[in-house]
């Protein structure tokens, strides 16, 4: 077992206003590692006069110094902050693996990443233009400016903890917004340092703050209150549901991004050597734990003999162990409820007739006995009328699906109620071209498989989501768009009727 460093400080504070704080009800909660099944951390646990300090502190924030200052330096706050977060990537990924049990090498590779979408979106900042429009009536000046939409609630899960709350806070931040962000009870530990950077950075008090606890808790009086604009929210589906009904109480404008079912296709002219490791990390590498795993395998029958075979053998390889040591393939699942999920799905899809090609249980290893583990499974001749074919698992589970061609692979591909992402395997440029138009889908990989970058699109089509981040556009989802009407032309309005 590699060394697990204990934590700096004991208790840990949200940022509410500019300061370091307790809740005020002096309650915390225990964060655990999901490897040793141990609690490791103390966090603050909110309630309701906690978010509502937080929102009114974002609230106050938004009409005072943040409001009047100028885009660009607006931005150039953003690339501070960048810098800090570039120089403690390694102890926030290290943080952030003790936390949720993701790989350190995925983790590493996402907390060095996060500094670019501050970045980018720092330097669209002083970028977001209006319009002049040729207006239709003499001597009338109309122009636009886009403006910010107030306090924005960001709420996020636990897989990737910074890097899913950084696709909603640059882009809110660079457009002007303030932010209360509450991430997941079971990962807000990096969160918290992270919440330390935003000062030194010089963001002005109130304009970021963080709010930990359960969701059940305070999730609600957060998507409601009255001084909240815009809900961004990336979480499970029924969760999303219930965030969408009680932001329309009060009209809110959201963004939310809620998993899916995701399609990898292999076609027979695959180049092989690439497809199989290609299906394994779309599911395998973050066990299965991300909302673009590539859950359902697509293989035409005339090879799928031969890749399931493959498949099972690659799979079998994969080193499960100790999160924070770089040669471990597969970790624990983050939750203790969500490997019971996972365990529940994989006894639904024995009962169904699936046939059970590799794993299905807890690993039988003492060397990792405490943590939360689940064996890479991969279930073959699943049909689309089983539960393992449409709903998220969220955990190592790979569903294998024939299909006899490209009309069958889009048809099976399309019939789930997700469509966030899939991914295809072919040497055939044509259909390379052809297939992803036919894919209901948000982004779609051609021999590749999830790869995101803060300069291209991402989100659901259907019930995987509303809205999109990442990409310049992202930044209109916390825009609005005010219309300026000037008379330039001097004329004494005639009352009674409309110009
Ligand atoms: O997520 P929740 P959970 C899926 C995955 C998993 C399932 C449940 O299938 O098995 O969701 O996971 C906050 N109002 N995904 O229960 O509940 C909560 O505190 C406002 C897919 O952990 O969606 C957390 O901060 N907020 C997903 C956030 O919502 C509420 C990633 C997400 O938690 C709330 C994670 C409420 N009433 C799980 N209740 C993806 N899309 O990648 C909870 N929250």
């Amino acid at each position: 077992m590699t060394t697990r460093p204990p934590l700096a400080t004991e208790k840990l504070s949200m940022l509410i206003d500019g300061r370091s704080v307790a809740a005020q009800s002096g309650d915390f909660f225990e964060s655990f590692d999901p490897f040793t099944g141990k609690a490791w951390a103390l966090v603050p646990r909110a309630g309701v006069a906690d978010v509502d300090a937080a929102v009114h502190a974002a609230a106050t924030a938004f009409r005072g110094e943040w409001r009047t200052m100028t885009a660009s330096a607006r931005g150039q706050i953003m690339m501070r902050f960048a810098d800090l977060v570039a120089e403690e990537a390694e102890k926030l990924a290290v943080l952030e693996t003790r936390d949720n049990g993701k790989l350190i090498n995925e983790m590493r590779m996402q907390c060095k990443y996060i500094p670019q979408w501050f970045r980018f979106f720092g330097g669209l900042a002083d970028k977001i233009e209006g319009r002049v429009i040729p207006i239709d009536k003499p001597g009338v000046f109309n122009y636009t400016r886009r403006e910010p939409l107030g306090v924005v609630a960001a709420i996020t899960p636990w897989n990737s903890p910074l890097m899913l709350a950084t696709w909603k806070l640059a882009p809110a931040l660079a457009a002007g917004n303030t932010i209360v962000w509450k991430p997941s009870e079971f990962s807000s530990v990096s969160a918290l340092f992270f919440g330390l950077l935003f000062e030194k950075a010089g963001f002005p008090k109130g304009v970021v703050n963080i709010v930990t606890g359960f969701g059940n808790e305070i999730g609600d009086c957060l998507v409601t209150h009255p001084d909240v604009a815009k809900v961004a929210f990336t979480g499970g589906d029924a969760t999303g549901r219930r965030v969408y009904q009680s932001a329309a109480g009060g009209l809110k404008k959201v963004t939310l991004e809620l998993g899916g079912k995701s399609a990898n296709i292999v076609f027979a002219d695959a180049k092989m050597e690439a497809a199989i490791p290609g299906l394994v990390s779309g599911i395998f590498a973050a066990t299965g734990q991300t909302c673009i795993a590539g859950s359902r395998a697509l293989v035409q029958r005339s090879v799928y003999d031969e890749v399931t075979e493959k498949l099972v053998a690659f799979a079998k390889t994969a080193r499960i162990g100790d999160p924070l040591d770089p040669e471990t393939q597969v970790g624990p699942i983050t939750t203790l409820p969500q490997r019971a999920k996972v365990l529940d799905y994989i006894g639904v899809a024995n009962a169904e007739g699936a046939a059970q090609l590799l794993g299905g249980r807890i690993p039988d290893d003492a060397s990792i006995a405490d943590g939360w583990f689940v064996e890479p499974t991969i279930f073959g001749n699943v049909k689309q009328s089983m539960r393992i074919a449409q709903e998220e698992v969220f955990g190592p589970v790979l569903s294998v699906i024939p299909f006899e061609d490209e009309d069958e692979a889009v048809a099976i591909a399309n019939d789930t109620i997700y469509g966030l992402a899939a991914g295809m395997w072919t040497q055939d440029l044509g259909r390379a071209i052809r297939l992803p138009e036919r894919l209901e889908a948000g982004s779609v990989w051609v021999n590749m498989y999830r790869a995101t970058s803060y300069l291209s699109p991402f989100g659901g089509y259907k019930q995987s989501g509303i809205g999109r981040e990442n990409g310049q556009t992202a930044i209109y989802e916390y825009l609005q768009e005010k219309s300026i009407w000037i008379d330039a032309g001097n004329s004494i309005p005639a009352p009674f009727v409309q110009r």
